[in-house]
C-alpha cells in the first residue's frame, strides 16, 4: 500500500465504525480523523461529495460510503472478506444494504418526540429484525462459522442494539435467537471491541438525552 489511508470519523457514527471493524480484522495502519458533524470544518465540506462519514483519504483520491470503502480495504488487504460463491457475495451485499435501513430507523426510535412515530419505528425494526433472523445460518456468523464482510457491516447495530436494552431496558432482540448469539459473538471481537471509542455506550446516552425524544424518559 503506497499512502497511509486516513478515515474520516464522527465518533457516533455506525456506518464509520463498518469501515473501522474491517480495518482493524485487517491490520491495517491508518489514521483516523474525528470531526464534529454538527459544526464539520471547511475542509471536509470540499472533500466529501455528501457532507457525510465516512470518508477514506487514499493519498489524493477520496472515497465515500461506507460499503464501497469496505470493499476497497478489503481487495487491497487479501484473503478477502467477502464469501467467494458470487451468489452469496451478492446477496449479502443485498443484506448490508437491508441493515442500513435498519440503522436509519433505530435513529429516528431514539430521537422521536411523537408516540405514534415511535411505535411505528418499533414495528418496523423488529420486523426487519425478524427478516434477518430468517436469513441467519444460525452459526456464529451470518454465513456460519466464518467472519465474512456482513458480520463487520452488522456489528455496529448489533452494538447500538445493546446500549439500547442496556440504557432503556427496551430488547428489540427478545424474539431473536440467532441474531442474539450472533451479537454476542461479534460484540466480543477485538477487531469490533477495537473500532469504537471507549466511551461510546456514555456519549450514545448523552445522545439520546440531548436529542429529548421520547425514550429519554427511560434512561437509567
Ligand atoms: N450511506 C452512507 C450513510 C452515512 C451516514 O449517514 N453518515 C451520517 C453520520 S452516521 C452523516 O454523515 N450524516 C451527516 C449528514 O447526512 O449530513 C454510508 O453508508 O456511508
Amino acid at each position: 500500500m503506497s499512502h497511509k489511508l486516513e478515515l474520516i470519523s464522527f465518533k457516533l457514527c455506525p456506518f464509520v465504525q463498518r469501515a473501522v471493524i474491517v480495518l482493524k480484522q485487517k491490520q491495517v495502519d491508518f489514521d483516523i480523523t474525528y470531526i464534529d458533524l454538527n459544526n464539520p470544518p471547511e475542509w471536509f465540506k470540499e472533500i466529501s461529495p455528501l457532507g457525510q462519514v465516512p470518508v477514506l483519504k487514499v493519498g489524493d483520491d477520496v472515497l465515500f460510503e461506507s460499503s464501497v470503502i469496505q470493499e476497497y480495504v478489503d481487495e487491497i488487504t487479501p484473503p478477502s472478506l467477502q464469501p467467494s460463491d458470487p451468489l452469496l457475495k451478492a446477496k449479502n451485499r443485498a443484506w448490508i444494504s437491508f441493515g442500513s435501513d435498519i440503522l436509519f430507523a433505530m435513529h429516528a426510535l431514539i430521537t422521536t418526540k411523537d408516540e405514534a412515530v415511535l411505535e411505528e419505528k418499533q414495528a418496523l425494526i423488529q420486523q426487519k429484525l425478524g427478516q434477518l433472523e430468517a436469513q441467519h445460518s444460525g452459526g456464529s456468523y451470518f454465513n456460519g462459522e466464518e467472519f465474512n464482510m456482513i458480520d463487520a457491516a452488522y456489528a455496529p447495530m448489533l452494538m447500538r442494539l445493546c446500549f439500547v436494552k442496556n440504557l432503556t431496558g427496551l430488547d428489540l432482540l427478545e424474539n431473536c435467537p440467532k441474531l442474539s448469539r450472533w451479537s454476542e459473538v461479534l460484540l466480543a471481537m477485538p477487531c469490533v471491541q477495537q473500532s469504537v471509542v471507549e466511551d461510546l455506550m456514555l456519549m450514545y446516552k448523552g445522545m439520546i438525552k440531548k436529542m429529548d425524544g421520547l425514550l429519554a424518559a427511560s434512561l437509567g
